[in-house]
């Protein structure tokens, strides 16, 4: 008999974890959605206090753990999800990272209202108006852009690279310089995502090995992009340490910059890796970039406890409209599909 797609499919043998069990295909899946709504959801949480440090916070709000009221409504979305559903878009379609369709698809999907940093917008525009993807992005602020953005929407990168660390990478650095050509903007993506991949590789029944996970992140950390190394260390230190909120935004920053918020969403991930809901509360409660902390560290928890992990109270609350949370869901399927077929 000749083997259908679907045969083809089964008979292949599923992808090992760590301690060798198999990680249902099932599983699979809601990681990958957890991943992209996990983003969405610690960005919409994080959203209406940034800006905010800690202290302010705490005297408006004691701690921020429901969805606030926002300029564009309860559980909207900010630039961070916008343009990682851009990515997903890419990737579910195509099944390769390709840079001129995600220059693309940030132009469709661009909504001015949803708070894009200020070389986001330049570089925007340049795509716009026909300057090709892998130049629109050089000499932002003079050496290239740092800022938070080639981190923030890396999820679907994380997950359908997962299998292919030298495709993940690859596909880290070419998404990044489409808006962040310096090295700390291209090295925080690529650290992101791999840290995406880890979670997502992780089987959530068993304890995450923290050390393990930072470790594998150091070893990829490239000469040039090495300020991620010290502050890694500091990761490591601080979830053996008992310093409060201040003290952990003294030593691994809070701001809208790569090397100030991918170290500090990672913590807020370790710290607390079987718990979706106490993981994003952390980080949105660190102030500075809520938005973009908020929503890597959803990331990274919804990557390895799957989509069901997110708060219903949370999910309830995400806008649904056109490419809202149904939206999102279902892109979750069509990348897990795409990265399976
Ligand atoms: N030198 C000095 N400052 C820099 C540099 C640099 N080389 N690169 C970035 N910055 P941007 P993004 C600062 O504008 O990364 C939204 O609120 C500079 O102040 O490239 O997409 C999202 O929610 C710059 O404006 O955009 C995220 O929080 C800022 O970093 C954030 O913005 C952001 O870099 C993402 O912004
Ligand atoms: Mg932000």
């Amino acid at each position: 008999m000749i083997p259908n797609a679907f045969s083809v499919r089964i008979s292949r043998p599923l992808p090992l974890n760590p301690i060798g069990l198999e990680v249902s295909p099932a599983l699979k899946e809601s990681k990958t959605i957890g991943a992209l709504l996990g983003t969405f959801t610690g960005d919409a949480l994080g959203m209406p206090v940034e800006g905010f440090d800690i202290d302010m916070i705490v005297s408006a709000y004691e701690q921020v753990d429901t969805m606030l009221e926002a300029r564009k409504g309860r559980g909207t979305y900010t630039d961070d999800t916008q343009m990682m559903i851009a990515i997903a878009e890419v990737l579910s379609r195509c099944g390769e990272f390709q840079g001129a369709e995600t220059a693309r698809c940030f132009i469709k999907n661009f909504d001015p209202e949803r708070g894009y940093g200020r070389g986001a917008l330049e570089v925007i525009y340049r795509l716009s108006q026909g300057v090709p993807w892998n130049k629109a992005g050089e000499r932002m602020f003079g050496g290239g852009s740092f800022g938070n953005g080639s981190a923030m929407r890396i999820a679907p990168i994380g997950v359908f690279f997962s299998a292919n660390r030298a495709a993940l990478i690859q596909a880290a650095v070419n998404s990044a310089r489409i808006t962040h050509t310096h090295p700390l903007g291209k090295g925080g993506a690529v650290i992101q995502a791999l840290a995406i991949s880890l979670a997502f590789e992780s089987d959530p029944d068993v304890p995450l090995d923290k050390a393990a996970f930072l470790a594998t992140l150091k070893e990829h950390i490239e000469p040039e992009w090495d300020a991620y190394h010290h502050k890694l260390v500091h990761v490591q230190e601080l979830l053996a340490s008992e310093l409060d909120l201040h003290g952990v935004v003294r030593l691994l920053g809070n701001d809208v910059t790569c090397q100030g918020s991918v170290p500090l969403a990672i913590y807020c991930f370790l710290l607390h890796p079987e718990d979706f809901r106490a993981a994003v509360v952390t980080a949105v409660n660190m102030g500075g970039d809520t938005d973009t902390i908020g929503a890597m560290t959803g990331a990274l928890s919804g990557a390895r406890l799957g989509w069901e992990a997110i708060p219903p109270d949370w999910l309830n609350a995400l806008e649904n409209g056109a490419s809202g949370r149904d939206y999102v869901t279902q892109l979750g399927r069509d990348l897990y599909a795409k990265a399976n077929n």
